[in-house]
């Protein structure tokens, strides 16, 4: 690892990632020594994320039932590219010990999770809780608070027990109910010690790719209704659960709890062009708005846009009622306000043009509703997976997009954010990712004045990467899936982000300093 080819291609790649600063002009904001000018504050919450299905493994062992991931992938071993499933993924269900003491060699003092529900209701229903998978997260709680680190809890990451999806899943109104009723067990047994939780992971992702389409379980190809229902049960499903915790719970377990929603950056093509502007608004709109709007702006529903075009494409379409449900007065209510926090992952940006749309179109999608043409810009580096472009001002501009449609008294929590490489241990593009995009969020705090108070990088190791299967890797640590020992190896992301963490500055010239990191191991 410390041949001198190694010290060689850092230097190769030092040229290009300088290159890189120059052209995201940061180069004018660091120091000679590679520091940047602004800082994290001591307060700010460093965490390193993961989710349930991705990781755990242990698909039928201790009394865990089936969930949609694990039935889908066994009746369709072709899904995913590589044909994999998640019934060993990293195999966390047994190496957690090892997992959480790679979390701490990073310095983090947060970890964000998710719980697996058919792991701790079988079935999907409370009238039977598994003692064995409450057993399995305490110890990883009790072993996380042992280290010093706090868990924040998502409690449901897409892997819905298989007998509710039986029933519909999230285009299911009764789904409102078993969510109330999963969260109201998972309060009562893990409350005294999870303070931080969030109700649920990217609604639009699990919608749009899982009801609308077919990228995701439960490949439903509802296009134009599917993504709408199961958005909309979420988001009710979402305040029942933050309301049950606010009343019955926050009295004396006093913790916080919000929800995270995902978007990709919307760049207009060209920015001369005024629909081309209309169209990227529209876009955050209709994939981000919808669900933000509801919990975090003042008058609370569907933002008018997104209702106005739903309704009137629905309607030119024959259809006697809108494909988008309505809330009543009291859910609006209710929604609003429903969240202590802005949970946000971000990881690429996109360019968007107008798409002029034929109302008569017969075959409704979201993505006729949205009417905007999606590419990707070819100048921007794309190290990894196909749809993951790296251009860090676009996180920027989420940031403050969030800030200026919801307001800075909302803090701002990044839950996941990252990059793919193809395997190699040596991440030189993942260190770059990381500084830059870090950099904005920096950018983003000290000079638009947004409200974000804390990052979790997305993940802490090469994990189960849904369609993808193990072919894409996100980690912090590689992870050997060849070996039944599934051995973890931290990549030179791991130090760069624990160096980060630790000096809560970003080093650019990081990868100038390969060879004294011998002496400096986690
Ligand atoms: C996050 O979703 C998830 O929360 C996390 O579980 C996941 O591991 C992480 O991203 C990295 O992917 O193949 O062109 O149809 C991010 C949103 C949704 C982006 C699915 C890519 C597939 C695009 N992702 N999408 S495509």
């Amino acid at each position: 690892m410390r041949s001198s080819s190694r010290v060689a291609q850092s230097r190769a790649c030092l040229a290009s990632l300088s290159l890189l600063c120059l052209a995201q002009g940061v180069s004018a904001l660091v120091d000679s020594s590679g520091l940047s000018n602004y800082s994290f504050p001591e307060d700010f919450i460093f965490g390193v994320a993961t989710a349930a299905f991705q990781i755990e493994g242990g698909w039928n062992i201790g009394g865990k039932g089936e969930s949609i991931w694990d039935t889908y992938l066994h009746k369709h071993p072709d899904f995913t590219i590589d044909g994999s499933n998640g019934d060993v993924a990293t195999d966390s269900y047994h190496k957690y010990k090892s997992d959480i003491s790679n979390v701490k060699s990073l310095g983090v003092k947060y970890y964000r999770m998710s719980i697996s529900w058919s792991r701790i209701l079988p079935k999907g229903y409370d009238n039977f809780v598994n003692k064995d998978g409450v057993r399995y997260y305490r110890s990883i709680f009790k072993e996380l608070l042992k280290e010093n680190i706090t868990p924040v809890v998502t409690l449901f990451h897409w892997d819905l027990p298989t007998p509710l999806m039986d029933l519909g899943g999230w285009s299911n109104p009764k789904m409102v109910d078993y969510f109330e009723d999963y969260a109201n067990i998972v309060f009562t047994v893990f409350g005294d010690i999870i303070k931080t939780w969030a109700t649920m992971n990217e609604p639009h992702q699990h919608c749009y790719n899982g009801y609308g389409g077919d990228n995701f379980v439960p490949a439903l190809m509802s296009g134009g209704f599917g993504e709408y229902l199961c958005a909309h049960y979420m988001l009710l499903a979402h305040s029942r659960v933050y309301h049950l915790y606010d009343k019955k719970f926050r009295p004396h377990q006093k913790g916080k709890i919000g929800i995270t929603l995902d978007a990709f950056w919307a760049e207009p093509k060209d920015k001369s062009n005024h629909s081309d502007l209309l169209a990227a608004e529209r876009y955050l709109q209709m994939h981000l708005g919808i669900f933000a709007h509801p919990i975090y702006s003042l008058k609370g529903d569907y933002p008018d846009l997104v209702r106005e075009r739903i309704d009137n494409l629905s309607i030119s379409q024959g259809y006697t009622r809108s494909r988008l449900p309505y809330f009543s007065r009291k859910e609006i209510d209710l929604l609003r306000g429903s969240s202590d926090f802005f949970g946000i992952n971000h990881y690429t940006s996109y360019l968007m043009s107008d798409m002029p749309i034929d109302i008569d179109y017969r075959i409704p999608s979201w993505d006729h509703d949205t009417g905007v043409l999606i590419e990707q810009n070819p100048k921007w580096p794309k190290p990894g997976v196909d749809w993951l472009t790296v251009y860090p001002p676009g996180f920027r501009g989420l940031l403050n997009w969030i800030t200026k449609n919801y307001g800075k008294k909302i803090p701002i929590i990044v839950t996941e954010n990252g990059v793919s490489d193809l395997g190699e241990i040596n991440d030189y593009a993942r260190v770059s990712y990381y500084n830059n995009y870090l950099y904005q969020l920096l950018l983003a705090m000290h000079e638009d004045g947004c409200n974000i108070q804390g990052y979790f990088a997305w993940t802490l190791m090469d994990d189960f990467e849904w369609k993808d299967g193990y072919t894409v890797k996100f980690g912090l640590f590689h992870v050997d899936f060849n070996s039944t020992e599934r051995t973890r190896i931290p990549k030179l992301s791991a130090f760069n982000y624990a160096e980060i963490v630790r000096k809560r500055r970003i080093n650019f010239k990081y990868i100038e300093t390969i060879p004294s990191l011998q002496s400096n191991r986690l």
